[in-house]
C-alpha cells in the first residue's frame, strides 16, 4: 500500500510581493500553487498510489469565484479515474466557517467533518483513517486528545492540522504534544500547518511535510509532498517527493570588492547562477552586503541598480524573478570627504552624528516630513517606524550618498 501526505497547498496564493513588480508575469506566478497541485496529482497517477491525505489549508482563503474549487475537484475527479481516494481535513485557511462558496467534492473523496473527529475505514487497504476538520479558524483545543482509538488490525493513520506544540513558528492552532500523538497508537500522524518539511517522531511516524509551494520568501527551499510505502501493516519508506514551480531565495551578495555600480554586475550574474535549481522558476530576495566603496553609488544610483538587477535576472537560466532588492551595504572606510568639506557639509554631518540635540532635531523633521506622506509611500520606502538603529543608518547613507554627489560620483559614466 502506498499513499501520498500532503498538506497546505495554499491554492491561488497570491505570492506576496512577485504581482506588483512583475506585471505581465504576474500570472505565471500565481499559477505556481496549481501548478504544484498538478504535479503532485500526476505522480500519484503515475506511481498508481492507493490514497491520497490532505491535511488542511487546500484553500488559501475564501474563493472569489468558483474556478480555484474548480481546479481542485478537477484533480480530485482525476485521481478518481485512476482509482486513487482522497481524505481531508479543513485547516485555519479553508476552516468551515471561511469558505463561503461550495461545491460537492467528488466520489472518491472523503472530508472528514468539524463536529467530532471520526474514523473513515478502507478495509481493502488495511487501512483506518482518523480525522477532524477547523470548523473556524482559531480552533484552541487539542483536537488530538479526542481523536479515536487505534482499529486492530489494521494500519492507522490520524490526519490532523495542528501547530503540535507551538515550537515551530505558527499560529498555535489545535495545539498538543508530541506525546499526545506518540502515545494514541497510530502507525503515522499525517499533520498540516508547519510549512517547514518536519519528521517529529518515526515511531510511530510523524510527519509535516511542508507546504507544496512557498509563498513568500519566508518560505524558502524545496517544497513538496511526502510517499509512503507500508508493507504488512508497517511503514517501509517514507520520501520527501519536490513539486514546487517557483522557488524562493534569500540571496546575499557581497559587493565588498566592487568600488562602483559598474563592478558589482558580475558579482550579480554570479548569484544568480548560483541560486538556479534545476528548471524551477527562482524569486529572489535580493540583498547587497558587506563594506563596500560602491556603497554611496549603491544608494544614489538605486532606479539603475534595480533595473540592471531584473536586466541581469531576465539573462540567467530559466525564470528568475526578483521580489525586492534590499541595499545593506556599509561604506568601506571612511566616505570621500574632500567633497563635503568643499561646501562646509563635513563638520555639519559630524555634528549631526555626534550632538544628540542636533540629532534630535534632524529626527523630528525628518518624522514631520514623513507624516506628509501618503500610508502606502510611507511603507514602500520602509519608513513607517524610525528607531534609534534606524536613524542612524539613514544618516550614515545620507552622508555616503552626499559624498558620492558632490564628488561627481553619478557623473561617471
Ligand atoms: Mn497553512
Amino acid at each position: 500500500m502506498r499513499f501520498i501526505h500532503a498538506a497546505d497547498l495554499h491554492l491561488d496564493s497570491p505570492m506576496a510581493g512577485l504581482r506588483s513588480r512583475h506585471g505581465a508575469r504576474a500570472e505565471d506566478v500565481s499559477c505556481a500553487t496549481r501548478t504544484a497541485f498538478r504535479r503532485m496529482i500526476d505522480v500519484a497517477i503515475r506511481e498508481k498510489v492507493d490514497l491520497v491525505l490532505i491535511a488542511g489549508d487546500v484553500f488559501d482563503r475564501d474563493w472569489t469565484d468558483y474556478s480555484t474549487g474548480l481546479f481542485f475537484t478537477k484533480g480530485l475527479s482525476d485521481l478518481g479515474k485512476a482509482g486513487i481516494r482522497v481524505a481531508l481535513v479543513r485547516g485555519n485557511h479553508d476552516a468551515e466557517g471561511r469558505i463561503s462558496r461550495n461545491l460537492a467534492w467528488p466520489a472518491n473523496v472523503h472530508e472528514f467533518g468539524s463536529r467530532a473527529a471520526s474514523t473513515r475505514l478502507l478495509e481493502d487497504l488495511g487501512v483506518a483513517i482518523h480525522g477532524q476538520s477547523f470548523p473556524d479558524r482559531a480552533v484552541a483545543e487539542n483536537l488530538a486528545a479526542a481523536y479515536p482509538r487505534p482499529r486492530a488490525g489494521l494500519f492507522n493513520i490520524g490526519l490532523l492540522h495542528t501547530s503540535c506544540d507551538g515550537r515551530y513558528g505558527h499560529d498555535p492552532y489545535a495545539p498538543c504534544g508530541l506525546e499526545d500523538l506518540v502515545g494514541k497508537g497510530y502507525d503515522y500522524w499525517a499533520l498540516g500547518h508547519v510549512h517547514r518539511r518536519l519528521v517529529l517522531a518515526e515511531d510511530p511516524w510523524v510527519v509535516f511535510p511542508g507546504n507544496l509551494q512557498g509563498r513568500h520568501v519566508n518560505e524558502q527551499g524545496e517544497k513538496g509532498f511526502t510517499m509512503v510505502t507500508v508493507e504488512a501493516g508497517r511503514v517501509r519508506e517514507v520520501t520527501h517527493c519536490p513539486a514546487d514551480d517557483l522557488r524562493w531565495v534569500d540571496l546575499r551578495i557581497d559587493v565588498s570588492r566592487a568600488a562602483t555600480l559598474d563592478e558589482a554586475l558580475p558579482c550579480i550574474a554570479e548569484a544568480y547562477a548560483a541560486a538556479v535549481a534545476g528548471d524551477r522558476a527562482i524569486a529572489a530576495r535580493v540583498r547587497f552586503v558587506g563594506a563596500s566603496a560602491a556603497h554611496g553609488a549603491l544608494i544614489a544610483e538605486r532606479e539603475r541598480l534595480e533595473a540592471e538587477c531584473d536586466s541581469l535576472a531576465a539573462q540567467a537560466p530559466g525564470t528568475f524573478s526578483i521580489e525586492k532588492i534590499l541595499i545593506e551595504t556599509r561604506p568601506a572606510g571612511h566616505p570621500d570627504v574632500a567633497g563635503l568639506a568643499r561646501v562646509d557639509l563635513a563638520p555639519l554631518l559630524r555634528a549631526l552624528s555626534e550632538d544628540v540635540h542636533e540629532a534630535a532635531d534632524l529626527r523630528l523633521g525628518l518624522e514631520e516630513a514623513l507624516r506628509r506622506l501618503p500610508p502606502h509611500l510611507r511603507e514602500e520606502v520602509g519608513l513607517t517606524h524610525i528607531g534609534d538603529e534606524r536613524f542612524a543608518s539613514l544618516l550614515a547613507d545620507a552622508q555616503a550618498l552626499l559624498a558620492y554627489r558632490l564628488a561627481g560620483g553619478d557623473r561617471r559614466h
